[in-house]
């Protein structure tokens, strides 16, 4: 049997401070059209799709970091992007930062929601490993602020029945953690979709710059393969507002392999054809974790955010 899903890893290149939504919709647009073209049934943005990485700035004013945000969706200057999903008959997965009020009180978080052919949301996530630093650094030749201008997200990782399968969420560096793909995985995930903005250059770890690529691919293969899932990473590459970023768009079968990938570091699509029955192979063998999972053997009583290190 087989269950194909044709899925298109529509990376971006830099987006500036000064575009418009309307200019990045209008990319967004354009690569959803070849993304149909080449008969795709979903199309992959990064994260923060819709505007430059603003967390590489320090803005004291609120009125500064809220114009990043949207407040909902769709709005007027992505209902095209709706539209277009509808009229072509092709999902969506988008990356934004979402300001919401909820409880009385107004909640930020870098988000992504997952819609259908009909033009219809049919999931949501919102980030859990927030990357980065909460105060200025000005030490840094550009900062990473997300931990100052989201919370941490409060929707776990959850999967939807989707596009004939089993799809689930996460964004950038939640690609890096392998809780991310093991609370999808025991839901069953079959593809996991992921948007991300990785810079070359990490202030903190200089000396994992030139590794960059190889951690990017290790961590979406390793997570495809010991999930048994499909992954589609999919990046913002290029010299955005004075910072490189590493693009490196990938499609991962279960298998870990590397199906298909981006080679510029500008606007691109890579396409694949996804059986998403070759999922079973790893499901039902190594993989079958009602079988050979053994989580009353791996002494986690309690769950503890930290691990011990060892001293400085
Ligand atoms: N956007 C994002 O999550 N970027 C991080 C940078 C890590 S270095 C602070 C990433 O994991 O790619």
């Amino acid at each position: 049997m087989s269950r194909i899903v044709t899925v298109g890893a529509a990376q971006l290149g830099p987006i500036a401070r000064a575009e418009t939504r309307t200019q990045v919709v209008a990319r967004l647009l354009a690569l959803m059209r070849q993304a149909k073209a080449h008969g795709c049934d979903l199309v992959v943005y990064p994260e923060l799709a819709l505007t430059t990485f603003f967390p590489r700035w320090y803005f004291e004013r609120q009125e500064e970091i809220d114009a990043f945000f949207e407040r909902a969706l769709p709005s007027a200057e992505t209902q095209p992007l709706f539209d277009a999903a509808r009229e072509l008959g092709i999902g969506f997965y988008l990356g934004y930062a979402e300001l919401t009020e909820e409880g009385g009180r107004t909640r930020r978080f870098n988000a992504s929601i997952l819609v259908d052919k009909s033009g219809r949301i049919v999931g949501k996530y919102r980030k859990v490993h927030l990357p980065g630093h909460a105060e200025h650094e000005p030490w840094r030749r550009f900062q990473h602020l997300e931990k100052r201008y989201f919370e941490t997200g409060d929707l776990g990782f959850p999967v939807f029945r989707a596009f004939g399968g089993i799809l689930g969420m996460c964004i950038c560096n939640d690609r890096r953690w392998p809780e991310t793909y093991r609370v999808m995985g025991l839901q069953g995930v079959e593809m996991v979709l992921v948007g991300y903005n990785t810079p070359v250059h990490n202030p903190p770890a200089p000396e994992h710059d030139a590794l960059s690529h190889f951690h990017n691919e290790l961590v979406m293969q390793a997570g495809a393969y010991q999930n048994g899932t499909w992954v589609v990473g999919v990046a913002k590459g290029g010299c955005e507002e004075g910072v490189d970023q590493i693009g490196n768009s990938v499609i991962v079968a279960p298998s870990g392999e590397i199906v298909a990938a981006c080679t510029t570091l500008g606007d691109e699509l890579a396409v694949a054809r996804c059986d998403l029955d070759l999922t079973k192979s790893y499901k039902r063998t190594v993989f079958d974790f009602a079988r050979h999972r053994e989580p009353q053997a791996y002494g986690l009583i309690v769950e503890r955010k930290g691990a011990v290190l060892p001293p400085e």
